[in-house]
């Protein structure tokens, strides 16, 4: 999940370290938050099978879900030799400097609250399952695990520039709510798609959103909206598309686009590679 830090968060930050990670304190969830945990996991798994990409699939069944909210340091010796990777505990959102030092080294902040059973079917802030369920499958994904540490890294450059605006369309299109082509149809990997209850199906078979192809340069210049579905979702041919994407500098890349009009969420452009056209969205030049 993205969003600004802002100071009326609901995490706890009065014990953070300077990195801003906490400890999990996985012996204080309660057995309600357990079971919350379960029925949020069964909600999504059987949507997953239907419209998640075999990597995700794949890993998801190996991490032991129905067991309750899994404790970190179990899952790190697995995502370690898997990929080098690590998950730390956090408060909650992270300033995003921090946040793509973490990425630059490997390290995937992880939210250690959970909703409240009313916020069963939809949160504004991300938390432990949003984190969990819908990113660290992907980061078992070699050429994904590389990807975002490239992302991370490619942040404090951004940072340096001033265009961390441009470059987190990218995480939000690709990383939250990326779809990916296989021989099966349209499929996702994006958490904030794959940790939703409703917009798991409604990305593939809604005919209202756009599904256009990869572009780097184009997502980097398109609005998203962080509280509805999405207008337009990017699909990707394989993950070495978007890996690939971000191995130029991307500074001259920043140079042309600043100052540009940005594109509505909603806008397909003439030179889109259009996988579907939305019922809704307004034609651009
Ligand atoms: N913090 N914990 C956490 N998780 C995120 O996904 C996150 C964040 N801070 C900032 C952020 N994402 C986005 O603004 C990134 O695009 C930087
Ligand atoms: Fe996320």
């Amino acid at each position: 999940m993205t969003g600004e830090t802002n100071h009326d968060l609901r995490g706890d930050y009065s014990r953070i370290r300077p990195d801003y990670t906490v400890d999990q304190e996985w012996e204080r969830y309660t057995p309600e938050q357990h079971e919350l945990w379960k029925r949020l996991f069964l909600r999504q798994q059987s949507l997953v099978a239907r419209y998640a990409c075999d990597e995700f699939i794949g890993t998801m069944d190996t991490l032991g879900y129905l067991e309750g909210i899994p404790r970190f340091d179990a899952i790190n010796e697995k995502l370690a030799a898997a990929t080098r990777w690590k998950l730390v505990a956090v408060p909650g959102l992270v300033p995003d400097l921090v946040f793509f030092e973490h990425l630059a080294n490997r390290r995937f902040p992880v939210t250690v609250w959970i909703r409240e059973p009313h916020e069963f079917d939809y949160i504004v802030e991300p938390d432990i399952f949003h984190d969990f369920f819908g990113h660290v499958p992907m980061l078992f994904n070699p050429v994904f695990a590389d990807y975002m540490q490239a992302y991370g890294r490619g942040g404090l450059k951004a940072h340096a520039l001033g265009a961390i605006e441009m470059l987190s369309r990218l995480y939000w299109y690709t990383v939250e709510f990326g779809l990916i082509d296989t021989p099966a149809g349209l499929k996702s990997y994006g958490a904030g798609i794959l940790s939703s209850g409703g917009e798991i199906s409604y990305c593939i078979d809604s005919p209202d959103p756009n599904r256009i192809g990869f572009d780097l340069l184009r997502i980097m210049q398109t609005r998203y909206k962080i509280d509805t579905y999405q207008e337009t979702y990017f699909v990707i041919r394989d993950f070495d598309e978007l890996f690939e994407a971000t191995e130029p500098d991307f500074t001259p890349y920043y140079d042309m686009l600043r100052g540009r009009e940005p594109y509505a969420p909603s806008a397909v452009l003439a030179t889109d590679r259009v996988y579907h056209r939305g019922l809704s969205p307004v034609r651009v030049a």
